[in-house]
């Protein structure tokens, strides 16, 4: 038993006996190298908090500006003129909100994104912001039009596309509560935008047509109702279209003080000026003499608002032939009592 039990002690012993030995070893040891730990410590504190404030804090604001998510709520343009006009944004950041930080204000570049060069068609400066989870940018501002060929792309983007993606980038600094440094840092965000279609879906009703024109050349009138698919309101002005018929311009439409805003409240007087020829004859053909419907097509021609020719919508308006049905049937109906019948050939 007495065996047993000195054999653990003993083994106890050499524990206790080698500890205090290893450790007298390293506390002489540590004393007499004192100089060589606080150079050490002395190091990583001249290195480390550097580090942290230099390097890792500025990453950490970065990547989390980077995560943060920016989304468009309306975007107005009014006032629009030939070499400016007047830009509101409405617009939301989210974040975690878990860092504690301020935003300076800065100038943003807004560009397409999918456009070759990158130019900007304006620049918003941004207002200060802090890193709460919910932001909100309103901002309302008069704007240059600094490139005329990046704003004119802009506005082609928006009435041609289904969607488009629009970048707001500029460099500014964020302060991070409790550290009194500024870091520069990038804010860059890609928002898709819904665009126009082409104005798809537009319809022309309460039409009446007149076989002597008015004093302003109109043989035309009729009420058109123009969806806007996306989320910009803009004035334009008054604008005119060119009129095909089957392939031929057959006149010019002409829509007065055209503002459109999101949404399906956008109807508007037309008039237009239409050679009448070739319009009742393609009337009386078939299919169109069946319902009355005749197909035309409409493009831009000119914006004129207040005066000033503004290329970038008349130019954008241009770029493509938007296919609107007109109930020309109904209209001769009106007009002589009875409805064209089909040319027997
Ligand atoms: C921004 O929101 C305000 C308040 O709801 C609204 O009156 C204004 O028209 C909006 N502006 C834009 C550009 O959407
Ligand atoms: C805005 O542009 C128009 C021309 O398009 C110019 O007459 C006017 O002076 C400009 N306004 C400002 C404040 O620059
Ligand atoms: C900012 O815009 C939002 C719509 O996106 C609106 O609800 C809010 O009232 C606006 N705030 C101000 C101060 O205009
Ligand atoms: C948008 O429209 C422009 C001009 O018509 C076109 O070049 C571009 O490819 C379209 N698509 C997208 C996704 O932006
Ligand atoms: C259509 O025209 C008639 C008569 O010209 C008018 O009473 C009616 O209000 C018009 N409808 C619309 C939606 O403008
Ligand atoms: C629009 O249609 C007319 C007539 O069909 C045609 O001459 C013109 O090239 C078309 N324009 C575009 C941009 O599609
Ligand atoms: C646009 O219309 C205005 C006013 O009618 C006219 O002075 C101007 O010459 C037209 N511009 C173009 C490019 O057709
Ligand atoms: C549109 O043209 C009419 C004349 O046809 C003019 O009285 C009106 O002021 C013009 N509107 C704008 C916004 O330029
Ligand atoms: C006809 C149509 O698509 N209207 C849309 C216009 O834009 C708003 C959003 O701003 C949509 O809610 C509408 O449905």
């Amino acid at each position: 038993m007495s065996d047993i039990q000195d054999k653990p002690t003993m083994v106890q012993d050499e524990h206790v006996s080698t500890k205090p030995r290893r450790r007298g070893g390293c506390v002489g040891h540590c004393l007499k190298l004192w100089w060589v730990y606080l150079i050490l410590l002395i190091v990583i504190v001249v290195i480390a908090v550097p580090v942290i404030l230099l390097v890792i804090v500025p990453k950490i604001a970065q990547s989390k500006l980077d995560d943060a998510e920016l989304s468009i709520q309306g975007i107005r343009m009014m006032n629009s003129q030939a070499q400016n006009f007047t830009m509101s944004i409405n617009s939301t950041i989210l974040s975690d909100g878990k860092i504690k930080a301020t935003i300076d204000g800065f100038p943003g570049k807004m560009y397409l994104e999918d456009y070759h060069d990158h130019t900007p068609f304006a620049i918003i400066d941004f207002p200060a912001t802090t890193a709460d989870a919910e932001q909100v940018v309103n901002v309302t501002q008069f704007t240059q039009i600094n490139d005329v060929a990046a704003f004119t792309a802009f506005n082609t983007f928006l009435l041609m596309n289904d969607t488009f993606r629009v970048t707001v980038e500029g460099d500014t600094f964020v302060t991070v509560h409790g550290i009194a440094r500024r870091y520069p840092v990038t804010f860059k965000k890609i928002v898709t935008l819904p665009g126009l279609r082409l104005f798809a879906g537009t319809t022309v009703f309460n039409t009446s047509i007149s076989l002597t024109p008015d004093e302003r050349g109109n043989n035309f009138k009729g009420k058109t109702r123009i969806p806007n698919h996306s989320l910009v309101t803009f004035e334009i002005g008054n604008t005119t279209f060119h009129n095909y018929l089957l392939g031929n311009e057959v006149g010019t439409v002409y829509i007065d003080d055209l503002t459109l805003i999101p949404g399906d409240g956008n109807v508007f007087d037309m008039r237009a000026t239409i050679e009448n020829t070739p319009v009742l004859n393609t009337v009386q053909e078939k299919p169109y003499c069946e319902d009355g419907n005749v197909p035309f097509q409409l493009r831009g021609k000119n914006v004129t608002n207040h005066g000033q020719y503004l290329s970038y919508f008349a130019d954008a308006l241009a770029a493509g032939n938007q296919t609107i049905e007109i109930n020309i049937g109904d209209s001769i109906e009106k007009l002589v009592g009875n409805r064209p019948t089909c040319k027997t050939t």
